[in-house]
Protein backbone atom coordinates (compact mmCIF):
# COMPACT_ATOMS: atom_id res chain seq x y z
CA UNK A 1 0.00 0.00 0.00
CA UNK A 2 1.38 3.63 -0.68
CA UNK A 3 -0.31 6.23 1.59
CA UNK A 4 -1.44 9.14 -0.32
CA UNK A 5 -0.93 12.29 1.86
CA UNK A 6 -1.53 15.81 1.80
CA UNK A 7 0.64 18.47 2.85
CA UNK A 8 -1.32 21.45 4.48
CA UNK A 9 0.97 24.20 4.58
CA UNK A 10 4.00 24.77 2.19
CA UNK A 11 6.36 27.20 3.76
CA UNK A 12 10.12 26.22 4.05
CA UNK A 13 9.01 23.04 6.29
CA UNK A 14 5.86 21.74 4.34
CA UNK A 15 7.56 22.55 1.32
CA UNK A 16 11.01 20.38 2.45
CA UNK A 17 8.02 17.66 3.91
CA UNK A 18 6.42 17.44 0.72
CA UNK A 19 9.91 17.16 -1.30
CA UNK A 20 11.51 14.26 0.96
CA UNK A 21 8.04 12.93 1.06
CA UNK A 22 8.08 12.57 -2.61
CA UNK A 23 11.72 11.82 -3.57
CA UNK A 24 13.32 10.27 -0.41
CA UNK A 25 10.88 8.20 1.59
CA UNK A 26 9.11 5.26 0.56
CA UNK A 27 5.95 4.21 0.50
CA UNK A 28 4.24 7.84 0.57
CA UNK A 29 2.86 9.98 -2.37
CA UNK A 30 1.75 13.55 -1.81
CA UNK A 31 -1.23 13.67 -4.00
CA UNK A 32 -2.92 17.08 -2.18
CA UNK A 33 -1.35 20.28 -1.45
CA UNK A 34 -3.05 22.77 0.18
CA UNK A 35 -1.45 26.72 1.38
CA UNK A 36 -3.27 30.02 2.25
CA UNK A 37 -1.51 31.53 -0.96
CA UNK A 38 -2.69 29.74 -3.64
CA UNK A 39 -0.03 30.09 -5.87
CA UNK A 40 2.73 29.20 -3.74
CA UNK A 41 0.76 26.14 -3.50
CA UNK A 42 0.43 25.81 -7.24
CA UNK A 43 4.86 26.03 -7.76
CA UNK A 44 4.82 23.01 -5.32
CA UNK A 45 2.14 21.18 -6.67
CA UNK A 46 3.72 21.64 -10.52
CA UNK A 47 6.92 19.91 -9.36
CA UNK A 48 5.30 16.88 -7.74
CA UNK A 49 3.71 14.20 -10.42
CA UNK A 50 0.11 13.26 -9.45
CA UNK A 51 -0.31 15.95 -6.89
CA UNK A 52 -3.24 18.69 -7.37
CA UNK A 53 -4.00 21.87 -4.92
CA UNK A 54 -7.01 22.14 -3.13
CA UNK A 55 -7.77 25.38 -1.45
CA UNK A 56 -9.62 24.70 1.89
CA UNK A 57 -7.60 22.74 4.22
CA UNK A 58 -10.97 21.01 5.49
CA UNK A 59 -11.75 19.54 2.11
CA UNK A 60 -8.14 18.26 1.52
CA UNK A 61 -8.27 16.46 4.29
CA UNK A 62 -11.65 14.67 3.82
CA UNK A 63 -10.81 14.24 0.08
CA UNK A 64 -10.80 10.31 -1.29
CA UNK A 65 -7.42 10.14 -2.51
CA UNK A 66 -5.76 11.56 0.40
CA UNK A 67 -5.57 8.57 3.80
CA UNK A 68 -3.15 10.85 6.31
CA UNK A 69 -2.13 14.35 6.65
CA UNK A 70 0.97 16.76 7.24
CA UNK A 71 0.33 19.82 9.17
CA UNK A 72 2.73 22.29 8.55
CA UNK A 73 0.26 25.39 8.33
CA UNK A 74 1.11 28.98 11.23
CA UNK A 75 -0.12 27.65 14.73
CA UNK A 76 -2.96 29.51 15.40
CA UNK A 77 -4.95 26.96 12.84
CA UNK A 78 -3.72 23.63 14.07
CA UNK A 79 -6.67 23.00 16.92
CA UNK A 80 -9.00 23.02 14.19
CA UNK A 81 -7.06 21.16 11.46
CA UNK A 82 -5.65 18.35 14.25
CA UNK A 83 -9.21 17.98 14.90
CA UNK A 84 -11.06 17.85 11.48
CA UNK A 85 -8.10 15.00 10.82
CA UNK A 86 -9.68 13.49 14.07
CA UNK A 87 -13.04 13.33 12.74
CA UNK A 88 -12.29 12.03 9.56
CA UNK A 89 -10.02 9.23 11.40
CA UNK A 90 -7.19 9.98 9.70
CA UNK A 91 -3.90 10.17 10.89
CA UNK A 92 -1.45 13.43 11.05
CA UNK A 93 1.89 14.76 11.70
CA UNK A 94 1.65 17.70 12.91
CA UNK A 95 4.46 20.32 13.32
CA UNK A 96 4.95 21.99 16.58
CA UNK A 97 2.99 23.12 18.67
CA UNK A 98 -0.17 20.90 18.85
CA UNK A 99 -2.21 24.35 19.44
CA UNK A 100 -1.62 27.64 20.19
CA UNK A 101 -2.76 27.36 24.26
CA UNK A 102 -2.61 24.63 26.70
CA UNK A 103 -6.50 24.47 27.43
CA UNK A 104 -6.91 23.04 23.74
CA UNK A 105 -3.79 20.91 23.53
CA UNK A 106 -5.84 18.96 26.76
CA UNK A 107 -8.70 18.96 24.43
CA UNK A 108 -7.15 17.39 21.63
CA UNK A 109 -5.33 14.73 23.77
CA UNK A 110 -8.59 14.06 25.22
CA UNK A 111 -10.59 13.84 22.10
CA UNK A 112 -7.95 11.22 20.54
CA UNK A 113 -7.63 9.26 23.92
CA UNK A 114 -11.46 8.68 23.00
CA UNK A 115 -11.02 7.58 19.99
CA UNK A 116 -9.16 4.62 21.23
CA UNK A 117 -6.86 5.05 17.89
CA UNK A 118 -3.35 6.56 18.15
CA UNK A 119 -3.67 9.52 15.34
CA UNK A 120 -1.62 12.29 16.28
CA UNK A 121 2.40 12.15 15.75
CA UNK A 122 4.31 15.68 16.70
CA UNK A 123 7.25 17.12 15.02
CA UNK A 124 9.46 16.78 17.37
CA UNK A 125 12.19 15.41 14.80
CA UNK A 126 15.64 15.56 17.16
CA UNK A 127 13.94 12.54 18.62
CA UNK A 128 14.77 10.65 15.61
CA UNK A 129 18.37 12.14 15.34
CA UNK A 130 21.07 9.40 15.21
CA UNK A 131 22.94 11.33 18.39
CA UNK A 132 19.63 12.47 20.45
CA UNK A 133 18.91 8.45 20.07
CA UNK A 134 22.01 7.34 21.19
CA UNK A 135 22.08 9.70 24.26
CA UNK A 136 18.74 8.24 25.20
CA UNK A 137 19.95 4.59 24.92
CA UNK A 138 22.85 5.83 26.85
CA UNK A 139 20.08 7.13 29.80
CA UNK A 140 18.31 3.81 29.60
CA UNK A 141 21.20 1.42 29.74
CA UNK A 142 22.25 2.53 32.89
CA UNK A 143 25.58 1.99 31.71
CA UNK A 144 26.87 5.56 33.59
CA UNK A 145 24.88 5.19 36.15
CA UNK A 146 22.16 7.58 36.90
CA UNK A 147 21.64 10.96 34.87
CA UNK A 148 21.72 13.58 37.58
CA UNK A 149 21.60 16.70 34.85
CA UNK A 150 21.67 18.15 31.29
CA UNK A 151 23.23 21.34 29.97
CA UNK A 152 21.51 22.02 26.60
CA UNK A 153 22.15 24.96 24.46
CA UNK A 154 19.94 25.98 21.19
CA UNK A 155 21.69 28.67 19.12
CA UNK A 156 20.39 30.46 16.00
CA UNK A 157 22.23 33.17 13.77
CA UNK A 158 19.40 35.35 13.28
CA UNK A 159 15.69 34.83 13.30
CA UNK A 160 12.83 37.11 11.79
CA UNK A 161 12.09 40.70 13.19
CA UNK A 162 8.49 39.37 14.23
CA UNK A 163 10.28 36.90 16.60
CA UNK A 164 9.40 38.26 20.64
CA UNK A 165 10.75 37.08 23.52
CA UNK A 166 7.78 34.95 24.27
CA UNK A 167 8.75 33.21 21.06
CA UNK A 168 11.97 32.55 21.84
CA UNK A 169 10.39 30.10 24.63
CA UNK A 170 7.49 28.76 22.57
CA UNK A 171 8.95 28.45 19.21
CA UNK A 172 13.06 27.78 20.09
CA UNK A 173 13.09 26.64 23.91
CA UNK A 174 10.43 24.18 22.97
CA UNK A 175 12.54 21.53 21.40
CA UNK A 176 14.84 21.83 24.48
CA UNK A 177 11.62 21.02 27.23
CA UNK A 178 11.15 17.99 24.41
CA UNK A 179 14.52 16.64 25.05
CA UNK A 180 14.64 17.21 28.86
CA UNK A 181 11.43 15.54 28.64
CA UNK A 182 12.89 12.73 26.00
CA UNK A 183 16.31 12.36 27.19
CA UNK A 184 15.31 11.95 31.04
CA UNK A 185 11.81 10.09 30.49
CA UNK A 186 9.79 12.07 32.49
CA UNK A 187 8.07 15.20 32.83
CA UNK A 188 8.91 19.10 33.93
CA UNK A 189 7.90 20.29 37.20
CA UNK A 190 8.59 23.71 37.55
CA UNK A 191 10.43 26.61 34.99
CA UNK A 192 12.45 29.20 35.58
CA UNK A 193 13.75 31.42 32.91
CA UNK A 194 16.99 33.63 34.05
CA UNK A 195 17.62 36.75 31.80
CA UNK A 196 20.63 37.61 31.22
CA UNK A 197 21.96 41.06 30.00
CA UNK A 198 20.23 41.19 26.39
CA UNK A 199 23.11 40.63 23.29
CA UNK A 200 23.22 44.12 21.81
CA UNK A 201 22.62 42.58 18.44
CA UNK A 202 18.98 41.69 19.95
CA UNK A 203 16.63 44.39 18.76
CA UNK A 204 15.28 46.38 21.57
CA UNK A 205 12.70 45.03 23.90
CA UNK A 206 14.27 41.69 22.97
CA UNK A 207 15.19 39.19 25.61
CA UNK A 208 17.89 37.26 24.23
CA UNK A 209 19.34 35.51 25.64
CA UNK A 210 17.62 33.39 27.98
CA UNK A 211 18.37 30.98 30.43
CA UNK A 212 16.09 28.41 31.51
CA UNK A 213 16.45 26.15 34.85
CA UNK A 214 14.11 23.24 34.19
CA UNK A 215 12.99 21.22 37.94
CA UNK A 216 12.19 17.70 36.86
CA UNK A 217 9.97 15.76 38.43
CA UNK A 218 12.39 13.20 39.86
CA UNK A 219 14.33 16.92 41.16
CA UNK A 220 17.03 16.17 38.43
CA UNK A 221 17.64 19.59 36.96
CA UNK A 222 18.59 20.73 33.55
CA UNK A 223 20.17 24.30 31.97
CA UNK A 224 18.88 25.19 28.74
CA UNK A 225 19.91 28.20 26.67
CA UNK A 226 18.62 29.94 24.07
CA UNK A 227 20.44 32.50 21.98
CA UNK A 228 18.81 33.17 18.82
CA UNK A 229 20.96 36.37 17.53
CA UNK A 230 24.41 35.22 17.66
CA UNK A 231 25.47 35.96 14.15
CA UNK A 232 26.97 32.99 13.74
CA UNK A 233 25.49 29.61 12.70
CA UNK A 234 23.06 26.49 13.92
CA UNK A 235 24.34 25.24 17.41
CA UNK A 236 22.27 22.74 19.03
CA UNK A 237 24.19 21.19 21.69
CA UNK A 238 23.37 18.40 24.77
CA UNK A 239 25.24 17.05 27.42
CA UNK A 240 24.35 14.62 30.41
CA UNK A 241 26.06 14.34 33.44
CA UNK A 242 25.86 11.09 35.00
CA UNK A 243 26.24 9.49 38.51
CA UNK A 244 29.85 7.70 36.86
CA UNK A 245 30.45 10.02 33.59
CA UNK A 246 29.51 12.26 31.00
CA UNK A 247 28.15 12.16 27.45
CA UNK A 248 28.15 15.02 25.20
CA UNK A 249 26.09 15.29 21.37
CA UNK A 250 25.65 18.02 18.79
CA UNK A 251 29.79 18.70 18.02
CA UNK A 252 30.13 15.30 15.16
CA UNK A 253 27.82 17.01 13.07
CA UNK A 254 29.08 20.60 14.45
CA UNK A 255 32.59 19.64 12.51
CA UNK A 256 35.76 19.93 14.23
CA UNK A 257 38.72 19.37 12.75
CA UNK A 258 42.31 18.91 14.12
CA UNK A 259 45.35 19.40 11.58
CA UNK A 260 48.84 20.64 10.82
CA UNK A 261 50.76 22.59 12.06
CA UNK A 262 48.78 22.14 15.30
CA UNK A 263 45.64 24.12 14.47
CA UNK A 264 42.27 23.22 15.13
CA UNK A 265 38.67 24.43 13.82
CA UNK A 266 35.50 23.60 11.83
CA UNK A 267 32.55 24.23 10.83
CA UNK A 268 28.92 24.78 12.31
CA UNK A 269 25.76 23.94 10.44
CA UNK A 270 24.26 26.90 9.09
CA UNK A 271 20.70 25.93 9.93
CA UNK A 272 18.28 23.26 10.91
CA UNK A 273 17.67 21.49 7.59
CA UNK A 274 21.24 20.82 7.86
CA UNK A 275 21.62 20.20 11.33
CA UNK A 276 18.45 17.83 11.38
CA UNK A 277 17.78 17.00 7.95
CA UNK A 278 18.64 13.48 8.40
CA UNK A 279 15.84 13.35 11.52
CA UNK A 280 13.40 14.93 9.42
CA UNK A 281 13.46 12.21 6.68
CA UNK A 282 13.39 9.86 9.68
CA UNK A 283 10.68 10.54 11.22
CA UNK A 284 8.44 10.83 7.59
CA UNK A 285 10.02 7.38 6.99
CA UNK A 286 8.45 5.76 10.56
CA UNK A 287 5.42 8.03 10.32
CA UNK A 288 4.39 6.64 6.49
CA UNK A 289 5.43 2.97 8.09
CA UNK A 290 3.50 3.26 10.96
CA UNK A 291 0.57 4.66 9.06
CA UNK A 292 0.97 1.51 6.78
CA UNK A 293 0.15 -0.74 10.26
CA UNK A 294 -1.85 1.54 11.50
CA UNK A 295 -4.96 -0.16 11.00
CA UNK A 296 -3.95 -3.77 12.32
CA UNK A 297 -2.42 -2.20 15.57
CA UNK A 298 -4.34 0.60 15.89
CA UNK A 299 -1.28 2.33 16.40
CA UNK A 300 -0.58 5.25 13.54
CA UNK A 301 2.10 7.13 15.02
CA UNK A 302 5.61 6.11 15.65
CA UNK A 303 6.88 9.24 18.09
CA UNK A 304 6.08 12.02 19.59
CA UNK A 305 2.36 12.25 20.31
CA UNK A 306 -0.20 14.68 21.26
CA UNK A 307 0.35 14.13 24.72
CA UNK A 308 4.04 15.21 24.35
CA UNK A 309 2.72 18.51 22.47
CA UNK A 310 0.39 19.07 25.36
CA UNK A 311 3.12 18.74 27.93
CA UNK A 312 5.29 21.33 25.80
CA UNK A 313 2.74 23.40 25.89
CA UNK A 314 2.27 23.92 29.58
CA UNK A 315 6.04 24.11 30.12
CA UNK A 316 6.29 26.61 27.62
CA UNK A 317 3.25 28.31 29.23
CA UNK A 318 5.32 28.28 32.39
CA UNK A 319 8.36 29.30 30.85
CA UNK A 320 6.47 32.81 29.36
CA UNK A 321 5.00 33.36 33.38
CA UNK A 322 8.53 33.14 34.49
CA UNK A 323 9.67 35.70 31.83
CA UNK A 324 7.20 37.89 32.88
CA UNK A 325 7.33 37.67 36.31
CA UNK A 326 10.90 36.66 36.99
CA UNK A 327 9.89 33.90 39.30
CA UNK A 328 10.35 30.04 39.29
CA UNK A 329 6.50 29.02 38.12
CA UNK A 330 5.11 25.53 38.50
CA UNK A 331 3.96 23.85 35.23
CA UNK A 332 0.52 22.95 35.64
CA UNK A 333 -0.68 19.73 34.27
CA UNK A 334 -2.91 16.99 34.62
CA UNK A 335 -2.29 13.24 35.64
CA UNK A 336 -1.90 11.48 32.36
CA UNK A 337 -3.08 8.22 34.40
CA UNK A 338 -6.06 10.23 34.24
CA UNK A 339 -6.65 9.98 30.76
CA UNK A 340 -6.35 6.09 29.59
CA UNK A 341 -5.18 6.15 25.83
CA UNK A 342 -2.82 9.44 26.17
C1 LIG B 1 12.20 26.78 14.32
O1 LIG B 1 10.84 27.02 14.33
C2 LIG B 1 12.45 25.36 14.57
O2 LIG B 1 11.59 24.57 14.82
C3 LIG B 1 13.86 24.99 14.65
O3 LIG B 1 14.05 23.64 14.84
C4 LIG B 1 14.42 25.76 15.80
O4 LIG B 1 15.72 25.38 16.06
C5 LIG B 1 14.33 27.23 15.54
O5 LIG B 1 14.89 27.91 16.61
C6 LIG B 1 12.88 27.59 15.40
O6 LIG B 1 12.74 28.95 15.13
Amino acid sequence: MTVKVAVLGVGMMGANHADQLTNLVAGADVTVINDFDDERANAIADAIPGARVVSDPFDAIVAEDVDAVVIATPGPVHEKQVLACLEAGKPVLCEKPLTTDVESSLEIVKAEAALGKQLIQIGFMRRFDDEYMKLRALVESGELGAPIMLHLAHRNPAVPDHFDSAMIVKDCLVHEVDCARFLLGEEIKSVHILKPRPNSNARDGLQDPQFAIFEMESGRMVDAEAFVTTGIAYEVRSEAIFERGSAQIGLDVNLVRKSAPGIWGGTVTPGFKERFGRAYHDQLQRWVNAVKSGDETGNYVDGPRAWDGYAAAAVCDAGVRSLTTSTRVEVDMVDRASIPGA
